[in-house]
């Protein structure tokens, strides 16, 4: 089954983002942290032009910070592109978003009386929502674990910088099943449009080459060389009823971080 998830809403979204263009000076760009790159919206410079941008990687605490170093470097070596590793929950670079915002504004504008307007832009999941209420220091914007909650575009006050909240947008052709994958294990899209085990399997051979002793420390079986024998080894040992259950406990375990830091990814020649 390949995954696929281009609901007709996002098709809509995309037109409402390009009419908020004239109104914003920045764009903040959130992907996560664990797959900095397939979690970034292949489309997204021809929705925003030649509007200026902030990367944020966002959930850093959850990333491999060796992994996530080397995109940050990546991404300042060859995209010239402002990068910032954030936590929407540890707070953690926070406060430098508002400096490089009004920066970034004060240069096309130096006698601005408004505080500056951000549009925050990203996958479903990735936490646009809690960005913005960590920067207002409110729960205003609604926001939890799972896609599809924020389903207007919000104007928010974050105190001196203007944010406007985003539902996530998706591109229509997730072609590449490897960057699905990424996207279904991060929960960027919905657990009913793609089978657990076929996301895991399509990843699976990247996690034992990096991570093979954290999985085996945790299930205490050798992760072996065939993903099926795994899973099946796994199901006998852990009593689950069949192989989506199986991997169910997997990603639970690995989305709450009970496998400690991880990157899905890593950049090229890296
Ligand atoms: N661990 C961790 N969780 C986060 C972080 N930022 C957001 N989340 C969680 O990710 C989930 C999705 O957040 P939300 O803001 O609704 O994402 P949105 O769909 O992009 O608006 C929620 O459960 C948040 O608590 C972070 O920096 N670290
Ligand atoms: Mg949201």
């Amino acid at each position: 089954m390949a995954i696929q998830w281009y609901p007709g809403h996002m098709h809509k979204l995309r037109q409402t983002l390009q009419s908020t263009l004239p109104l914003v000076d920045v764009i903040l760009e959130v992907a996560d942290a664990r797959a900095p790159w397939s979690s970034r919206n292949p489309l997204l410079s021809e929705i925003i032009g030649k509007k200026p941008r902030i990367l944020l990687l966002n959930k850093a605490e959850l990333a491999d910070p060796i992994f996530l170093k080397q995109w940050q470097e990546y991404y300042k070596v060859h995209n010239k592109l402002r990068t910032l590793t954030i936590s929407a929950k540890t707070r953690a670079n926070l406060d430098r978003i508002k400096g490089e915002v009004h920066h970034i504004a004060k240069m096309k504008d130096s006698q601005r009386i408004r505080n500056p307007r951000a549009l925050i832009i990203g996958v479903p999941n990735c936490g646009k929502s809690t960005i913005i209420n960590a920067l207002a220091r409110s729960h205003k914007a609604k926001a939890a674990n799972q896609p599809g909650v924020t389903r207007q575009v919000t104007l928010y006050h974050a105190q001196s910088l203007d944010i406007y909240d985003t539902p996530g947008l998706l591109w229509p052709n997730l072609e590449d099943q490897a960057v699905a994958s990424r996207l279904a294990i991060l929960a960027a899209v919905r657990d009913e449009v793609y089978l657990p085990s076929e996301a895991f399997s399509n990843l699976y051979p990247f996690l034992k080459t990096h991570y093979n002793a954290v999985f085996e420390a945790r299930y205490k079986i050798p992760m072996q060389e065939h993903v099926d024998d795994y899973l099946y080894t796994l199901k006998e040992t852990f009593n689950k009823p069949d192989l989506e259950a199986t991997t169910l406990m997997i990603l639970n375990d690995l989305r709450g971080g009970k496998l400690g830091s991880f990157c899905l990814e890593v950049p090229p020649h890296a």
